[in-house]
């Protein structure tokens, strides 16, 4: 683990996290899931058809106002959860996401950005389903151990080391079912991805991030045409998704925001050989294993 890390309050939680990556922790009560049910509903009303047939990311709204009370209503269920399961941690904004149905659906392999400087802390998505996520809507799975791999920049200018091997990559994704209500936690860096929803119904989660209670958030930019291998680092506020509204921009011309730290990170190759990367998977987690034998 990273020097300065945010923990689960329970034992065994924190030592799955650290052999896994992912936990399936406690599930929320009927009443707020009903609560949380109820926010999703009264704030997307309006959506058209097409958020229901690909995968909607609510912070990549423009809409502050949209994200604003969104996050506030929905820390008002969730920020004791988030108390109950965790030391040392800030939170940053509440949103939902929107697993809709078809094919457009799929989130392919991935790793979330950085959004700590990972050689020093680390982060986790906490991710919960509003019901039940099952393989045929698109449960989450993930390699196991991978969050433990050398940490590179990620971000929106930056393409991901590992995404061209979807398919190479599939037999070692593990499905991760869960019943609504329940807090799946998983390291920033973990690969991991969600298949089609092939069911008749949508699916929606909340979602936030969680980094250590000191650690400055960061976020990493890359302008090819200044560095082909570095990335510069920005220090952003807590809430910075709610003001950040160029996701869906062309990477390169992203205008980074933040204040700009004296720091920059090389960036890690594009991964080439699925078969060695398999290898070094199957290593790692038996490595891990023998080191933690009692
Ligand atoms: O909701 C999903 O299906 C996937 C979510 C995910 O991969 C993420 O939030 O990084």
């Amino acid at each position: 683990m990273p020097l300065n890390s945010w923990s689960f309050k329970n034992a065994a939680y924190q030592a799955k996290f650290r052999k896994d990556g992912i936990v399936s922790a406690i599930v929320i009560s009927k009443e707020d899931l009903e609560s949380l049910n109820g926010i999703f509903e009264a704030y997307h009303v309006a959506l058209d058809d097409s958020y229901f047939r690909r995968f909607h990311v609510g912070i990549h709204s423009n809409d502050i106002v949209y994200k604003t009370q969104l996050n506030k209503e929905i820390a008002g269920i969730m920020d004791p959860y988030c108390k109950e399961l965790f030391d040392n941690y800030r939170r940053l904004i509440y949103s939902v996401q929107i697993k809709g149905t078809g094919p457009g659906s799929e989130l392919a392999l991935h790793q979330d950005w950085s959004v700590v400087d990972e050689d020093i802390h680390n982060s986790a998505t906490v991710w919960i389903p509003l019901c039940d996520s099952f393989i045929s809507n698109g449960a989450i799975h993930a390699i196991p151990g991978t969050h433990r791999f050398k940490p590179y920049p990620r971000g929106g200018t930056i393409a991901g080391r590992y995404d061209h091997l979807h398919d190479q990559l599939l037999p070692l994704m593990e499905p991760f079912e869960c019943k609504a209500g329940t807090i799946l936690v998983f390291d920033s860096s973990l690969l991991h991805y969600s298949p089609a929803n092939l069911s008749n119904d949508y699916r929606v989660s909340v979602v936030t991030t969680i980094v250590p209670g000191n650690a400055q958030v960061i976020q990493y930019y890359n302008n090819p045409q200044v560095s082909k291998t570095k990335a510069e680092m920005y220090a952003m506020s807590d809430d910075f998704y709610l003001h950040f509204n160029n996701f869906l921009e062309v990477q390169a011309i992203q205008v980074p925001f933040g204040n700009k730290m004296n720091k920059e990170k090389t960036l890690g190759a594009r991964v080439v050989n699925s078969t060695l990367l398999k290898i070094k998977i199957i290593i790692d987690k038996y490595l891990f294993f023998v080191k933690n034998l009692k």
